[in-house]
């Protein structure tokens, strides 16, 4: 029988009841200050869980200086702990599965974000084109980032073990690193970011070294099966780029598979077109079906896919899952709809950063739709 979106898929030491997951989606709805989950976000990702179907649960700093935004949460003090564990409490009494994305936004921050006004760091004091956002939602230009020295970045890897240990704590799943959409992972694997000079620049193996790191770290806290990457090969998003992607993604992800890890989450590059900037043209048509053969474990793959395009992909073989992201959020029920071939509900693009209930817990499920309870 061949591969469907409700067929069942082992990731990690899971069993999942399908391959709908829900993306890391930003929707910069925590409290402010303290950036702590709230009891609206709780009910928000409870509405999304469903039996044995995985979260990933939106892109969360790991300190102050990982922070980059207004209004995304934190993992790294007791209160956003506790804010943490209603919303896993929430999910895993659905039945539901969740994992946290651990998120360093390196240069794409503004100092205003950290409470000692400290500058963004990243691999190269290079500054991004673009403006970052102020913590009034406000922009305001980029400011040049301060260069790691060498002796800071085991004191960052120890900042991801500490958020992955609170992630845990609260109940987590697993944990998915965020190498993506120019970040700081991303500004020390891509070369239009990083000219260092010392053993994390220069060859690809150097450049590398930061994201393997970090991941053989989450693996010491959390164990192989508990932890995803996510990336985004030949992505635009944050000024990112690289000289050679092609030989530099593939090394990086050989060294991932050799690890063994939960699952390996790619980006397609056509989820730029038309949400932000413009496609980058040099992409190939699927990333996923690029690096397929250099990963191993289970590959789920995101951006802009629909139930036919995605269960072409199933049937080709070449992912094992797809991460819904617009779909989800005007969707409570996806996995449902999908499986039945419901319509969906219109995502409305104006509620997805900052605000309230509104855009983010009042997508009607079908049931409701119908009037039943
Ligand atoms: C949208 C707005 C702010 C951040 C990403 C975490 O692109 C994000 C993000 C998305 O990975």
């Amino acid at each position: 029988m061949s591969v469907t979106l409700h067929s069942s898929l082992r990731i990690g030491r899971y069993e999942l009841a399908h391959r709908v997951v829900m993306a890391p989606l930003t929707r910069m709805r925590a409290s402010e200050p303290g950036s702590a989950p709230t009891s609206l976000n709780a009910r928000y990702y409870g509405q999304r869980a469903s039996p044995d179907g995985l979260i990933i649960a939106e892109a969360t700093q790991i300190s102050w200086q990982g922070k980059g935004y207004p209004r995304t949460p934190g993992i790294h003090t007791d209160e956003q702990v506790a804010g943490w564990k209603g919303v896993v409490d929430a999910v895993h009494d659905k039945g539901g599965l969740i994992f946290l994305q651990l998120w360093h936004t390196g240069r794409i921050s503004h100092s205003s974000h950290r409470p000692d006004r400290g500058l963004p760091v990243s691999a190269s004091a290079i500054t991004p084109a673009g403006q970052a956002f102020g913590s009034a939602f406000e922009r305001l230009p980029y400011e040049t980032p301060r260069a790691l020295d060498t002796e800071e970045i085991p004191e960052v890897v120890e900042d991801y073990k500490r958020a992955a240990a609170r992630a845990i704590f609260a109940g987590f799943d697993g944990v998915e690193l965020h190498g993506a959409n120019g970040y700081l992972i991303d500004q020390f694997l891509q070369d239009r970011t990083n000219n260092r000079t010392d053993q994390y620049g220069g060859s690809i193996a150097n450049r590398v070294r930061f994201l393997l790191e970090v991941t053989d770290g989450l693996i010491n806290v959390c164990g192989n099966e508990r932890v995803g990457v996510r990336l985004s090969p030949f992505g635009t998003v944050g000024d990112i780029g690289d000289s050679d992607p092609l030989r530099l993604f593939a090394h990086a992800i050989e060294a991932l598979s050799a690890r063994r890890i939960a699952y390996l989450h790619l980006i397609e590059p056509r989820a730029n077109a038309g949400v932000r900037d413009e496609a980058n043209l040099d992409a190939p048509a699927s990333v996923a079906a690029l690096f397929r053969r250099a990963f191993k474990g289970p590959l789920i793959a995101s951006g802009g896919f629909t139930k036919l395009s995605a269960e072409a992909e199933l049937k080709s073989g070449t992912v094992d899952a797809i991460a819904f992201g617009r779909a989800f959020i005007a969707n409570p029920d996806l996995p449902h709809r999908l499986a039945i071939d419901a319509p969906l509900n219109a995502f409305d693009r104006r509620t997805f950063y900052g605000g309230d209930e509104r855009g983010y817990t009042d997508y009607p499920a079908l049931a409701s739709l119908r009037g039943v309870a």
